[in-house]
């Protein structure tokens, strides 16, 4: 069953048979203090006021049961896929592998790199651990969604510019349609998130659709009925 949405530049055309929910590095890592988000010197605070409108966002798609991808920037203990040149690059306070106070920075396995409880997965729900900042580089997650069917993909998560834009590219490239949601997606530069918002929906959707959380519901909600 398809459901148009309203989104910008045009109305989005949601099959609600087809499409999943991804959740892009909601880990503590970026989102809380102490964490590599705020090693680089950001403020974290932004990112984590989102938590509640992507948890009930997860609600309403698990009320559906369409497939939900949680996705989580981390490397190999021994740091064997992280390149140099991420590790070493600028001047952070801790580097990717250093020990912090939620254990060792961006590392998988660790309390920081891991997804903030109010999100965390259920059972049967797809987690993607990725070295990159695309959540398609060096993981199974194109074969996942064809295996299960899935065209669309619903993008949440942090931070926008970086690993949501790079993963709705990739997911472009690949053939799949994405929607962005507005509000809960975050960036600790507001001007980079609205940038990335613009630079998505420029040119008639060149790299895929953006609406809000309600607006998504309220149309899928509206195709129940
Ligand atoms: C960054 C991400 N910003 N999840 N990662 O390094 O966007």
């Amino acid at each position: 069953m398809s459901v148009s949405v309203p989104a910008r530049p045009f109305d989005f055309p949601l099959d609600l048979e087809r499409c999943a929910l991804i959740i892009i590095d909601m880990q503590r890592d970026f989102v809380l203090p102490g964490g590599f988000g705020e090693t680089l010197g950001n403020d974290v605070a932004p990112c984590h006021a989102i938590v509640p409108a992507v948890a009930n966002l997860l609600t309403a798609f698990r009320a559906t049961g369409l497939p939900v991808v949680h996705t989580r920037e981390c490397h190999n203990p021994d740091l064997s896929d992280c390149p140099p040149a991420k590790r070493e690059r600028g001047n952070p306070k801790l580097r990717i592998g250093d020990e912090g106070p939620m254990g060792r920075i961006l590392i998988a396995g660790e309390v920081g790199a891991d997804i903030v409880p109010e999100l965390y997965p259920n059972d049967g729900e797809i987690i993607i651990d990725k070295p990159g900042k695309g959540a398609f580089y060096k993981t199974g997650l194109d074969e996942l969604l064809k295996q299960r069917g899935i065209s669309q993909l619903v993008f949440t998560g942090v931070t926008t510019e970086v690993c949501v834009q790079s993963t709705m590219r990739e997911a472009n490239d690949r053939g799949y349609e994405g929607l962005l949601l507005t509000d809960c997606t975050e960036s600790y530069f507001p001007d980079f998130k609205q940038a990335a918002i613009e630079m998505i929906v420029a040119q008639g959707a060149i790299v895929g659709w953006a609406t809000d959380s309600d607006t998504l519901i309220k149309a899928m909600a509206g195709a129940d009925e």
